[in-house]
């Protein structure tokens, strides 16, 4: 049996809390983090657990909730016994991971092909703008998927359940990043695009990104590379080229508000700035965006902008100034401001916002507005965006909208398309999770129009079938999303023709095992969303 600092947690076997770490790291850490403080999820330290009992917290993970809790079991992807060893578990003392510093990075880090012997031109015939970078989760794979003839180019192995991708600012490269804290760098411009580096920066990560600033001060672009981990909490900075790591910075600190220290401030969503050679960082549990220079990283310059907790994911408005981040556990939206290096706005908005990189458009009333969709609940948020033109509507929620339910996770519209596109992945009702919604941007009273995504995919096995996230092509006439079923299951891509909402294409291939997110080369560079 496992010895507990807490005598009245439930008893367990040694193999049995080494396989419930596991799963914990695997599929529960990400919101509730590694040491179970919570985040996007609740916090399950066991002065809270004990008091709950296994029961409860069985049912809990069994069935989920509509605020974003999976339900592991009924969706087939726990049997009882793991829902019963992991009720368990969680009634323990949380294990303390070690740290991860310059020496264990050095001996992940591994350049496979040297910029000099890299190709000097494009050595294929693949309109590399309209690649997608699929993630095949439980594979630790990524599928390279061509746009034009909706082929897998290849699948290329990475780190465990990638998370993003992201393109660099040349849009010769992809950078994408496991869970496992693992960076693989793909070139594009390769015969067959493939790895040409890779580096682990941590034990769990979830973003990078690459320094795209060209202007006065410099071209940065394709320079520099960063990379957030969740544990440690740190980020990191590369050469842009190689993935050697060169500066490791804490984020462990003070919480904004309270100003009491928190020993795991996870590094949430990253962006690289437009207008000046900065990156934002933002720290997910002391609730701060980072603005760091990294035109001298000998002589970091970081400016800190405290608004609200927890930060988690969000996207720059359409003139690329504004950088839109979820506080998810005070259903806030900030509007960090790039450009002047300040907190714009804090806006209200539904209960725990996930924007995914979020949808900006033009509203017929109010300008430019970007939107968030909701996990606890069914509402879309429209905040304003143009303080020039419309400044009586800027920064403000101007509007909200009933999207398909909770549990949604991304949105998305393109500066071509008159649509905006909702998934909820996430809410328990089936016929929500397997389908999206759609508005007619023009006529957004008469409510949304339903896409049977799932339906249409035509999956051979039954299963969970999560339809998630909408991801145009470059050309903004075509809506991707992953049907993502359970490893052992048929999974496909279903392509949407934007301007009939009519299915263009099924892609299905025994290679796509569990396909999330996926992203275009074009849009992703110049983050058009
Ligand atoms: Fe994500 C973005 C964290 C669960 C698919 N997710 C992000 C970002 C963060 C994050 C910090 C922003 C990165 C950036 O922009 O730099 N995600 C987390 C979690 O902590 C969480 C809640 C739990 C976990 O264990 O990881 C979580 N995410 C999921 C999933 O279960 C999803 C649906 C499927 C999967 O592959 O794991 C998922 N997350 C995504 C996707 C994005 C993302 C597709 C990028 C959206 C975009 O359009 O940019």
């Amino acid at each position: 049996m496992v010895e507990s600092r807490n005598p009245k947690a439930p008893p367990m076997t040694q193999a049995e809390f080494d396989q419930a770490r596991t799963i914990y790291f695997e599929r529960c850490a990400g919101c509730h983090g590694v040491l179970r403080k919570g985040a996007t999820g609740k916090p399950l330290t066991p002065d809270i657990t004990i008091g709950k009992g296994t029961d409860y917290l069985k049912v809990f993970i069994a069935y989920g909730s509509p605020a974003g809790m999976p339900n592991w079991q009924t969706s087939g992807e726990m049997d009882e016994k793991t829902v019963d060893m992991m009720a368990r578990y969680i009634q323990h003392e949380p294990p303390v991971p070690p740290e991860f510093g310059m020496a264990q990075m050095k001996q992940t880090w591994k350049v496979i092909v040297p910029p000099e012997k890299r190709p000097t031109k494009k050595m294929n015939d693949f309109n590399i703008e309209n690649i997608f970078s699929t993630t095949l989760r439980d594979t630790g794979e990524v599928a390279l998927i061509d746009g034009d003839t909706k082929k897998i180019i290849n699948v290329v192995k990475t780190g465990y359940a990638v998370h993003i991708s992201r393109t660099s600012g040349s849009g010769r490269y992809v950078f994408v990043i496991g869970r496992d804290a693992k960076i693989n760098m793909i070139d594009l411009w390769m015969p067959v695009p493939d790895n040409v580096a890779e580096v682990r920066i941590g034990l769990e990560a979830r973003s990078v990104d690459t320094s795209k600033y060209k202007g006065k001060l410099g071209d940065f672009s394709d320079k520099l590379a960063i990379a957030g981990a969740y544990w440690p909490p740190q980020y990191v900075i590369m050469n842009g080229d190689t993935l050697e790591p060169m500066k490791i910075v804490s984020t462990r600190g003070m919480v904004v508000g309270t100003q009491e220290y928190h020993p795991e401030p996870r590094v949430a969503s990253i962006v690289a700035s437009h207008f000046k050679p900065e990156f934002l960082v933002n720290v997910k549990e002391t609730g701060k965006t980072l603005m760091v220079d990294y035109s001298n990283i000998d002589a970091l310059k970081v400016t800190e902008i405290g608004s609200a907790p927890f930060l988690h994911d969000g996207g720059w408005d359409s003139s690329k100034r504004y950088f839109m981040v979820a506080a998810n556990n005070s259903n806030k939206i900030s509007v960090i401001d790039a450009k002047d290096g300040k907190l714009a706005a804090i806006v209200d908005v539904g209960k725990i916002p996930h924007p995914g990189r979020g949808a900006n458009f033009v509203h017929p009333k109010f300008g430019p507005v970007w939107a968030t969709g909701h996990l606890g609940d069914e509402t879309i948020s429209l905040i304003g965006t143009d303080p020039v033109k419309h400044k009586q509507y800027a920064f403000k929620q101007v509007d909200t909208l009933k999207g398909p339910g909770g549990g949604a996770l991304f949105i998305k519209s393109h500066p071509k398309s008159r649509h905006l596109y909702s998934d909820a992945p996430l809410n328990p009702d089936p016929a929500v999770s397997q389908s999206v919604v759609v508005f007619d941007i023009d006529k957004l009273e008469k409510g949304s129009v339903t896409l049977p995504i799932a339906q249409w995919a035509d999956l051979k096995d039954d299963g969970a079938k999560r339809v998630v996230q909408p991801e145009f092509n470059k050309a903004g006439d075509e809506v991707w999303f992953s049907v993502w079923s359970a490893k052992n299951k048929q999974s496909a891509l279903v392509v949407v023709d934007d301007k009939t909402l009519k299915l263009k294409a099924v892609i299905k291939d025994p290679r796509l095992i569990t396909p999330t997110g996926h992203f275009n080369i074009h849009n992703t560079q110049h983050d058009v969303y």
